[in-house]
């Protein structure tokens, strides 16, 4: 037993705990069960040292990490963007199942259901959050099962726990919006998309994600007696790319390299996507262009990634110098990744392999070091290999897989078919290490070879010596897609002190049928 487990037990006796046998269920018991440190990023995809990219920002702490631990070079988003994919993270369960496919609220809308976070405390865990876990805005954080969750600011706490990374007193560039594509952004779009400025390094300890990193140190620094679950979720390097100039300074712009694009690329497409994507090309990527700004853009969200590995950095070192460090796993996680061009796209919400790929790095006791798997794997996985590492209760509705045994021997690890479901019920991706399947709502399709066309240019779905490839594939969708959950805009946000809940909208009364004179 090591000295923290020691700790545990002696204030479990002190609590009279072990007597009523609350630890004698299964092979580990609540003191020889790990903690765990939940490290997710926002929008970051797989431009990182440890994963195989062409372009790839500076994550010295990364590459630490994975040093010590295993790298899924085939991870796989379980959300387009971030409300779907953290929904379905924290449930164990995709959009198809909880109706929680674009920002549904998926604790009003399944309270049944037992979130991570609640799952972990029921387990014996003391639980710790902060930062951008759940989506963003006000009413989302699923207050349920924490310890401690933490807000920079009490204001915060009383308008419905926003994130807020960029108000409430943080350190904002002049003038803002900053960068000249999102000034002539139209007067309705949101000023803060591909929005970037090099911040004074001064104010580097007044940002948002700096202080909720020093909140998690300072967790980590105190005595614990029982597990903890550590969940910190930066913003970073999600728009706005504000970052202090020394991370600007690691990339100087000449040395900066486009993703290729391949010309007429969307005319595989089927029609109404390329339409869609066309549109988005023509008003986003083609106005970059014009003004002359894309190096711009990709050196804001490389020094942003760089700004996320040093906060990690600071993590890693106060876990090195503490009494858990042999008793901790940490898990590294991006919600979905992003396009820079590629595609001729600029954001997220695709089915493409740009939205999809992930980092997911895990280390710690039992977790066999400096390995890479190849095989594919989804954030959805997440869930359920904790289940499994933290000895917690079954939950039989969870949709992923325990990635227990291939993190201890990554050689073991096999390839499978992995859901991504889209923003709209009934479209979706089946991926694996050689396809990556697309099927709309519609009944359109499209089909490449990972393997030979990485940037997923050819599409062979129209082809019919790949009929059988699709066939096969689409066996591995849902069954069944549920309805979309109850839009938010439907319902009104209610805020009670420090707690808040979801209402209803009352329908808007009927108008009175004229009365015929
Ligand atoms: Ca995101
Ligand atoms: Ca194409």
């Amino acid at each position: 037993m090591n000295g923290p487990s020691l700790l545990r037990t002696a204030a479990l006796l002190g609590a009279g705990l072990l007597g009523a046998g609350l630890l004698s269920a299964g092979a580990t018991s609540a003191t020889d069960r790990p903690n765990i440190i939940f490290f997710a990023t926002d929008d970051l995809n797989d431009w990182v040292g440890p994963l195989k990219s062409p372009i790839r920002a500076k994550t010295p702490n990364l590459d630490r990490l994975a040093a010590r631990g295993v790298t899924f070079q085939n991870a796989q988003a379980c959300g387009s963007f971030c409300a779907p994919a953290r929904s379905a993270l924290f449930t164990g369960r995709h959009p198809a199942t909880t109706g929680a496919y674009t920002t549904q609220v998926y604790f009003r809308d399944h309270p049944e259901l037992r979130p991570l976070q609640v799952a972990l405390q029921q387990g014996g865990y003391q639980t710790f959050g902060t930062g951008k876990l759940f989506h963003h805005p006000a009413g989302y954080v699923d207050l349920r099962g924490w310890t401690e969750f933490h807000t920079r600011t009490a204001a915060q706490r009383q308008s419905g726990w926003p994130v807020d990374s960029w108000r409430q007193g943080a350190p904002l560039p002049t003038p803002v919006p900053f960068s000249a594509f999102t000034r002539q952004m139209r007067a309705d779009a949101d000023k803060t998309f591909l929005e970037y400025a090099p911040l004074p390094n001064a104010v580097e300890k007044d940002m948002a994600d700096t202080q909720q990193t020093a909140w998690a140190i300072d967790v980590l620094q105190r005595a614990h007696p029982s597990p903890f679950f550590l969940a910190l979720g930066l913003y970073a390097p999600h728009f706005p790319n504000y970052a202090p100039q020394k991370y600007f300074d690691l990339y100087p712009l000449d040395e900066i390299k486009l993703p290729p694009l391949k010309d007429g690329d969307t005319d595989d497409l089927p029609p109404a996507i390329k339409k869609f994507y066309d549109h988005r090309k023509a008003t986003i990527h083609d106005k970059l262009d014009e003004l002359g700004l894309m190096k711009e853009v990709l050196r804001a969200y490389l020094a942003s990634i760089s700004y996320a590995d040093a906060m990690l950095g600071r993590v890693l070192d106060t876990l090195e110098a503490s009494p858990e460090r042999d008793n901790t796993i940490i898990i590294f996680w991006s919600d979905q990744g992003y396009h820079h061009g590629e595609k001729g796209q600029w954001g997220k919400h695709t089915l493409w392999e740009r939205t999809a790929n992930i980092p997911f790095i895990w280390a710690g006791p039992g977790i066999a070091r400096q390995a890479s798997v190849n095989a594919t794997v989804s954030s959805i996985d997440l869930y359920p290999t904790l289940v499994e590492l933290c000895g917690l209760a079954p939950d039989a509705g969870l949709e992923g897989q325990s990635l227990a045994a291939t993190l201890r021997q990554p050689a073991l690890a096999q390839d499978r078919n992995v859901l991504l479901c889209d923003i709209n019920a009934g479209s979706y991706a089946i991926v694996n290490s050689q396809w990556r399947f697309i099927h709309y709502a519609d009944g359109t399709e499209e089909l490449y070879d990972v393997v030979k066309d990485p940037n997923e240019w050819d599409n062979l779905a129209p082809l019919e010596q790949y009929r059988a490839v699709r066939d096969e594939l689409r066996q591995s969708a849902p069954r069944q897609f549920v309805p979309p959950g109850p839009e938010t805009k439907n319902l009104r946000l209610v805020t009670e002190g420090e707690s808040f809940h979801w209402v209803a909208r009352a329908a808007a009364p009927k108008k009175k049928a004229k009365s015929t004179p």
